[in-house]
């Protein structure tokens, strides 16, 4: 094929809870970044790029689907062994990409659920992202912190012992007998859990969940970040002949934060800072590896995170602690878990040497619309229900032009929808508590509706619901509009 007429390469570099204020080139102090400040200082940084929800599931289900989460009601948290959530019939964007001749694979978090339900991980795997558009997979099932703690290579368990076979329940009425947990043997643990997590434990670690069996297979936290990078290391390599696809969802900053003996103390901040330079390093690795490749001008890469921060998300590893003046949502109020703006605008890095011209972008825009840009990019157009909330922002991301997104639906948990517009923001009113404890995240639960202009008030401060009425009637009937239409491009 002539290189120079081909379609570009696409990377998608997805981080598991980083906040807006995290990296350098969102002005973070305390973290070393360098390396993803310099795919920034080559490319274009948005200051209002945002994830469709504020965890991790639903928000990856938009980007794969083109499609708002709450339209699924399977989009939200999962478990370990919770069925795919993504139906193989629906349209996705590896598939759309796939069916141009791209090669996709997918390296990391995965986290949309595994087969039909009640699945024998010690066979080959039915439904996994190689039935939805990925022409391989290397991934973890769900969460670092929850199990099976065990890779994934296309349909079956990495370095599985047939004879030690893996067993998996979320269910402590159904814990396997003698097997010990977090809860009954806290002394075998290496870090405490502060809520939740206190169920089987893998590597000194409780996790969510319950597993026996599988030893051969465990992961090891220490190195689960040169596995990963390795694997998208090797993917890039093997497929540079060819436009390629790949979704490297990298596992950090997510619980627990166990970074390899590298980057142990790289911060002050403790394991949430140190994984994160953890993190920069496998993207300068992968960076290094398109130029040395000389493949770097034939790829855009795109960089961000599936949610907003959060410091304690149920261990003791001293993130608040050693947080000190660090603010990982940078300005914005709230983070993982929010209807706030921390909850859900993220960093948002576009990169494309020689096509893309080094800038900022002010623009609107949301992982949901990688779908139809990416389309775009391929010359393909779209069936009206396909990626049914996926606008076309491909002259957004090369910044051409900084007319992005009218508005956007984004969802703090329990698919609970605020409707950004323009300049405003409204929250309707929402049963629930304004703080959740553990994490201590202000979620944007209130009595009352709540109407907020980010132009002047980007930190949320000044509810001017009773001053604008009329505003907030409007937006209210929009929202509605919206979550009753089903599909909310119209062009
Ligand atoms: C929560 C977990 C949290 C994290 C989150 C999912 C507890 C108490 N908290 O339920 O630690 O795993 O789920 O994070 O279990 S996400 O980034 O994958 O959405
Ligand atoms: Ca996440």
């Amino acid at each position: 094929m002539n290189t120079s007429a081909r379609y570009p390469n696409i990377i998608i570099l997805y981080a598991d809870d980083l906040g807006f204020g995290d990296l350098g080139c969102y002005g973070a102090t305390d973290i070393p970044t360098p390396n993803i400040d310099r795919l920034a200082s080559e490319g274009l940084l948005f200051e209002q790029g945002y994830a469709t929800a504020a965890t991790c599931t639903p928000s990856r289900y938009s980007l794969l689907t083109g499609s708002y989460p709450w339209r699924n009601p399977q989009a939200a948290i999962l478990a370990g062994d919770a069925p795919m959530i993504i139906d193989p019939a629906i349209p996705t964007l590896p598939a759309m990409l796939q069916a141009v001749g791209y090669k996709t694979g997918i390296v990391g978090k995965w986290h949309l659920g595994l087969g039909a339900g009640n699945l024998d991980w010690n066979r080959d795997i039915s439904l996994t992202p190689n039935d939805v558009g990925f022409d391989s997979s290397f991934i973890m099932a769900a969460t670092n912190d929850r199990v099976p703690c065990v890779y994934l290579q296309d349909r079956k368990v990495v370095g599985l012992d047939p004879q030690d076979p893996i067993e998996v329940t979320y269910d402590w009425d159904k814990a396997f007998p003698g097997q010990p947990t977090g809860r009954h043997n806290p002394e075998r643990l290496r870090m405490m859990y502060s809520h939740g997590h206190d169920a089987s434990i893998i590597n000194g670690v409780s996790r969510i969940g319950h597993m026996r069996g599988g030893r051969a297979a465990l992961w090891n936290d220490e190195t689960m970040s040169d596995t990963f990078c390795r694997k998208a290391v090797d993917f890039v390599t093997a497929n540079q002949d060819r436009p390629f696809f790949l979704y490297y969802a990298l596992h950090q900053p997510h619980v627990p934060r166990i970074p390899g003996p590298r980057y142990k103390g790289a911060t002050s901040l403790g394991p949430r800072g140190d994984v994160i330079a953890e993190m920069d390093g496998c993207v300068g690795t992968l960076l290094d590896t398109l130029e040395n490749l000389g493949i770097k001008e034939q790829t855009l890469i795109l960089f961000s995170s599936d949610n907003g921060p959060v410091l304690d998300d149920g261990y003791a590893d001293q993130a608040r602690e050693c947080n000190g003046t660090h603010k990982p949502a940078g300005p914005l109020r709230g983070g993982k878990y929010s209807m706030f703006d921390g909850g859900t605008r993220v960093p948002f890095i576009a990169s494309w040497l020689g096509t893309i011209k080094a800038d900022q972008s002010q623009a609107l825009i949301s992982h949901v619309d990688f779908y139809a840009s990416f389309a775009a990019l391929t010359g393909q157009s779209l069936q009206p229900d396909e990626a049914p909330d996926s606008l076309n922002m491909l002259e957004i991301l090369l910044g051409k032009t900084e007319d992005g997104r009218e508005e956007l639906l984004v969802e703090g948990t329990q698919a609970k929808t605020v409707l950004r517009h323009k300049d405003w923001v409204y929250i309707p009113p929402y049963k629930g508590h304004a703080i959740e404890k553990n994490t201590q995240t202000e979620l944007g639960n209130a009595p009352d509706p709540q109407l907020y202009n980010l132009s002047m008030d980007i930190g949320q401060i000044r509810n001017l619901a009773n001053e604008q009425p009329a505003i907030v009637e409007e937006l209210a009937a929009r929202r509605e509009q919206i979550l009753t239409s089903k599909h909310s491009r119209t062009s």
